[in-house]
């Protein structure tokens, strides 16, 4: 009886150990990626990322830059202009689709970036 009792236990433990280390796993799948801004174009100037991939955008260039929405699913957004150098935005894309940023100073130059979320 106190063999069973004790047994009992050590599967308990095991089980709850288990079930505490599982949920936490789930985390590291959280993934993000970076898109450089240089002078003057994004690179890569085209990506495919999986829905709830954070892009983070990161300034290398001189010139003033900005990332700004074009078109694609979802409300519009826009980062600063800056020629600060670093991740000057962030985004999490959580919607699939088909999206067009620009830097609205460059795009003519075709500065021009194609976002697929799958
Ligand atoms: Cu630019």
């Amino acid at each position: 009886m106190q063999a069973k009792r004790a047994f009992a236990a050590v599967v308990c433990s095991l089980l709850c150990a288990g079930l505490a280390i599982g949920p936490l796993s789930g985390v590291a799948g959280a993934r993000s990626t970076t898109v450089k801004l240089d002078d003057d174009l994004f690179s890569p100037e085209r990506k495919t990322v999986s829905a709830g991939t954070e892009v983070r955008f990161k300034w290398i260039g001189s010139d003033r830059h900005n990332v700004t929405k074009k078109s694609g699913p979802g409300r519009s957004f826009g980062s600063e202009t800056t020629a600060d150098r670093g991740v000057n935005f962030a985004k999490k894309f959580k919607q699939r689709g088909k999206y067009k940023l620009i830097c609205t100073i460059h795009a003519k130059d075709g500065m021009k970036l194609k976002l697929k979320v799958n």
